[in-house]
């Protein structure tokens, strides 16, 4: 049984510039990508109902650090800042794109990934790389069509089943849901989702316990 993990508790705890920084005692971890603009911080603002947790800019790409939330102790939200067009130099942007695979291919208590795509302009060239690199490596991934409050109801209806018609036909793995920050939409069902990824070892070794 997955357990229910208190999202509104969620406090900030450290910005790490690269993998050997991250927290230590992680046993589990979700991170959120996606490219600049796309709404990362906003969703884990409306995740963890807490206006101000990640900031929210509309200076698209800013900051190059996982900024890490912790949830329970062990257990954390990681907001990692977009790829796409961060405002920084050549070589700058290169580096953090080192720093960012390092952390996705190395980092042992990544349990899955959320990715947020704009309602309105989904599959972006980096998008579907990032696609295909989380089917490759077997990594769990969920993926928000955000700002969904932007169209109307039919027309995201038919976007996600557009979308998920297009998914569903690459690996079982991969799972898709609209999300709107703003009027909330999404929020209980990314949450069922979490819970399942952040409280799997709990659970184990919950059932180990009742075994002996
Ligand atoms: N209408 C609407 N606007 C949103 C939503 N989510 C985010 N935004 C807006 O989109 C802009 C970017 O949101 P952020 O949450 O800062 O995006 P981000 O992905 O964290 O961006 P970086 O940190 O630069 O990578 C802000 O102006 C938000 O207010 C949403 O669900 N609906
Ligand atoms: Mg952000």
């Amino acid at each position: 049984m997955p357990i229910s993990i208190p999202y509104r508790q969620a406090v900030y705890t450290i910005s790490a510039p690269k993998l050997e920084l991250c927290p230590t005692d992680s046993v589990a971890e979700v991170a959120f990508i996606g490219r600049s603009n796309a709404g990362k911080s906003s969703a884990i603002n409306a995740l963890t109902d807490q206006n101000k947790l990640a900031r929210t800019s509309k200076t698209p790409g800013r900051t190059q650090l996982l900024n890490y939330f912790t949830l329970v102790p062990g257990r954390y939200l990681v907001d990692v800042p977009g790829f796409g067009y961060a405002k920084v130099s050549a070589s700058q942007k290169q580096q953090w794109q080192k720093q960012l695979v390092r952390y996705l291919e190395e980092r042992e208590p990544l349990k899955g990934l959320v990715m947020l795509m704009d309602i309105r302009h989904p599959f972006m060239d980096s998008d579907t790389m990032m696609i295909q690199w989380c089917i490759k490596a077997g990594i769990p991934l969920r993926i928000l069509l955000t700002k969904a409050d932007k169209l109307a109801y039919g027309a995201s209806k038919s976007a996600l089943l557009q979308v998920r018609k297009q998914l569903t036909e690459q690996a079982a793995q991969v799972s898709v849901q609209l999300f709107s920050s703003l009027n909330r939409q999404g929020v209980d069902e990314l949450k069922a989702c979490l819970d399942g990824w952040l409280g799997e070892d709990e659970a184990e070794a919950g059932e180990a316990a009742a075994a002996e």
